[in-house]
């Protein structure tokens, strides 16, 4: 009997995104036994395998067909994935997030890109930031390094850095000051242009579906008919809700939505306000569009 191909998703093996990216991957159901060599999990309720690997390798395994999907941030995607390759983003995955930017020594006067010409720019991400000075219609000198770019104006190796930043305060431990966002990064579930199987397309939706639930409520309660037009645009981020009589109360109906945004205390005051009453709030576990 010829068996099914099994979908390979390759995650980073230890890093920033390694416990996030299985935890998702285990939301979607997927549960895995560790390989000896602790670089495969092998999938005992679905023919999905995952891949444990360095970050920077992952776009090209999907190029080369080795991986069908990936997560990897941003930045390394569009640094290292080769555009003619077909590899593309299929999703933002809301965790991982962090800006690549423009840093430079302290005190150091900064009127904008301009500032940049004729400089030195040490970075990792020498063809993000290549591009972006091209747009830019800057010309100055990247420095390639394979890490520790903060201190590459102290080593006199460049005048500023292009990195990576989150809270900021590898910067200030450097006296550094970040002055421009290159790149808004997040981590990215990437595709590759021959994941088209069953497999892949429901790997894709559901992990969709468990991002899409996350921060998501749903919210149940009466509403007097009169005022049904000013609850349902109270209702954060809500698609048509759905309306049920009430038995016995003609001027009222149950209204349930499902909202995609966070519903704060303010939004149950205000609905309060509008003549809503039993009004509850709870949590959603998995959504399918
Ligand atoms: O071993 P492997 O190659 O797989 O891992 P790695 O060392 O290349 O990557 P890792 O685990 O450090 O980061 C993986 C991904 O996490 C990155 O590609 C980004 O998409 C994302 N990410 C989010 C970050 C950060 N935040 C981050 N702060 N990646 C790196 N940093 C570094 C940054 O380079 C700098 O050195 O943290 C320092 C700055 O942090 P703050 O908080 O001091 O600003
Ligand atoms: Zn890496």
């Amino acid at each position: 009997m010829e068996q099914e191909p099994r979908l390979k998703i390759a995650v980073q093996k230890s890093g920033r995104l390694t416990e996030n990216s299985l935890h998702l991957l285990e939301t979607c159901g997927l549960t895995y036994s560790r390989g000896r060599d602790q670089l495969i999990c092998f999938g005992e309720n679905m023919p999905v395998d995952v891949l444990l690997v360095r970050d920077d390798d992952i776009p090209q395994l999907l190029a080369e067909g080795v991986c069908d999907l990936g997560i990897v941030g941003l930045n390394v995607h569009l640094e290292k994935s080769d555009p003619e390759a077909g590899v593309r983003k299929a999703l933002d995955m809301d965790f991982g997030r962090c800006r690549l930017s423009i840093a430079v020594p302290r005190g150091e006067p900064w009127n904008g890109p301009a500032s940049l010409s004729g400089r030195r720019i040490a970075t990792t991400y020498p063809n993000i930031l290549g591009r972006w000075l091209d747009e830019q219609g800057i010309e100055a000198s990247v420095v390639t390094l394979s890490g520790a770019v903060e201190i590459a104006p102290r080593l006199g190796r460049a005048d500023v850095i292009c990195d990576l930043v989150s809270t900021g305060s590898t910067l200030a431990a450097n006296d550094l000051e970040e002055t421009m966002v290159v790149l808004e990064s997040q981590a990215a579930l990437l595709a590759a242009p021959q994941a088209h199987s069953a497999w892949a397309q429901r790997m894709i939706s559901r992990i969709e579906g468990v991002l899409r639930v996350r921060g998501s409520k749903y919210i149940m309660l009466h509403a007097p008919r009169a005022a049904l037009e000013e609850i349902r645009d109270l209702l954060p981020g809500s698609e048509a809700p759905t309306l049920m009589p009430l038995e016995g109360l003609e001027d009222k109906v149950a209204v349930h939505a499902v909202c995609s945004e966070t519903v704060f205390w303010e939004t149950l005051e205000s609905l309060k306000g509008a003549g809503a009453t039993s009004i509850l709030v709870l949590p959603v576990e998995k959504m399918l569009a």
